[in-house]
């Protein structure tokens, strides 16, 4: 199946390309997408590196200037009707010598220093003259991988504690995980504001596998207060509505120290200081997003103090940290290998998005119940990681052998395997091609 499996990734890439930046699919995501392109440069870094590195550029040149990387940069080619809520909803003003409306004014899991890091190690096998091309990218893009982070542990450091908070469902990458189901039910419901904003996913998607409209009317409304508070995050605990440490988000965060040491060790900058803060930001994790009762990490709601009651993958995203400690890495693997999750030998299939066993697992919906190879990717990483050699190859096995038979879709059934959401769907591809390179232990996390 390899071949053929890497071609077909491949073309799904190439296809997916437009002048300067990938769109994570034609019909149902016409722009750019933040943690989109860091999973896409993973897998560009083996058949297009120069491609990863324009992907990359192109969205760190809409970096606003307090360092956030906006979750959508807009492409100027695609019309206001094409994607809901496009430009003209998030109205962002125009900054530096970014045109206004070029992008949302929320974020997404900042895993592109991993993704900057994998693709510069990958540079020397496509000969001297890439891997002099990539250092210097490294180059360009350190100064402003360290703004991004400093923007996530310092303007987002709601709950004061040193992890990053969310102020939107749509900043977790998990969008309608039932993670944030307790913290959104404390936001209104304007069904109304469906009439004056009109949801556009719906004319491309099955309703079924969609947030439902009340959800939708929450994300709508939280988007229009953000804006008009300006964007600003003084005082978010206090005057936003939704407010969340989510571990996957936290857990990324810190990776992307882990691999920002390494390019400091580059671009001549000091590692010392970024693992540090990789390992604050893990003890914090550890402290605030553990419940000790279940043996899981849970989203915090910071306006409440409250952990989420529900079981969900967000919950396995700090195995892809080195310094966790041991027993919560065996923690999550029992979560994993359980009933709740089951891992390949169960089921023959990566983890779905949520537990299996609760009343409310939804396996058409997104992400509240099927498979996605983003999260499987990364829980592989984590296991390699962490010595569990045999389960990290099961589940390489089970993603491909899924991706083999339904396609590179944007998700899965989590019962028998179908591709739904959105065909040829950029970030499955490409991390198709990693899957079927790569065997080894995340570089990140080597001895030095
Ligand atoms: C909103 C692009 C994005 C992914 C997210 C996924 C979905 C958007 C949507 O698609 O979110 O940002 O319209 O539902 O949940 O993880 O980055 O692929």
């Amino acid at each position: 199946m390899s071949a053929e499996l890497w071609n077909s990734a491949a073309h799904v890439l190439d296809a997916n390309w437009s002048a300067d930046h990938m769109v994570p699919s034609r019909q149902l995501y016409p722009h750019q997408w933040s943690w989109d392109a860091a999973f896409i440069a993973i897998g560009l870094a083996y058949v297009n590196p120069n491609r990863a590195w324009r992907d990359l550029r192109s969205l760190f040149e809409a970096q606003w200037p307090d360092g956030r990387v906006p979750h959508i940069v807009f492409d100027p080619g695609t019309a206001e009707a094409d994607y809901f809520p496009g430009p003209a909803f998030w109205d962002v003003p125009g900054y530096g010598d970014r045109p206004a409306r070029g992008s949302t004014g929320l974020v997404q899991p900042p895993l592109h220093a991993v993704a900057a890091w994998e693709v510069y190690r990958r540079a020397a096998a496509h000969g001297a003259a890439c891997a002099h091309a990539a250092r210097a990218e490294l180059e360009w893009l350190y100064p402003r991988l360290v703004a991004q982070q400093e923007y996530l542990t310092g303007r987002r450091n709601a709950g004061g504690a040193g992890l990053a908070s969310i102020v939107h469902p749509w900043e977790s990458g998990l969008d309608n995980s039932p993670a944030w189901d307790s913290a959104l039910a404390a936001v209104p419901a304007d069904l109304d504001l469906l009439d004056r904003f009109r949801r556009r996913d719906l004319a491309v998607a099955d309703a079924a596998h969609r947030p439902t409209d009340t959800d939708y009317a929450r994300y709508v409304g939280l988007v229009l207060a953000y804006r008009d508070a300006g964007y600003a995050d003084t005082d978010l605990a206090a005057r936003h509505d939704f407010v969340v440490e989510c571990p996957s988000f936290n857990a990324i965060l810190a990776a992307a120290e882990h691999a920002l040491a390494r390019i400091a060790g580059v671009v001549g900058a000091d590692p010392a200081a970024h693992r540090q803060r990789a390992k604050e930001i893990t003890d914090a994790i550890v402290g605030r997003l553990y419940d000790p009762r279940t043996h899981t990490f849970r989203a915090r709601d910071v306006r409440t103090g409250m952990l989420s009651p529900k079981r969900c993958v967000n919950g396995l995203m700090p195995l892809i940290l080195p310094d966790l400690p041991v027993e919560h890495a065996a923690a999550i693997m029992a979560e994993a290998e359980s009933a709740r999750f089951g891992l390949p030998e169960r089921t023959g299939l990566p983890v779905p998005s949520y537990d299996r066993t609760a009343a409310d697992f939804d396996a058409l919906r997104y992400w509240r119940g099927p498979i996605w190879i983003n999260i499987n990717w990364l829980l592989r990483r984590g296991m390699l990681l962490h010595g569990y050699h045999d389960q990290a190859e099961d589940l390489r096995t089970s993603m491909l052998r899924l991706v083999h038979r339904a396609g590179h879709f944007e998700y899965y059934h989590p019962d028998h395997g179908e591709g739904i959401g959105a065909p040829a769907f950029s970030w499955t591809a490409a991390l198709t091609l990693d899957l079927l390179a790569d065997r080894s232990v995340p570089a990140y996390a080597r001895a030095a």
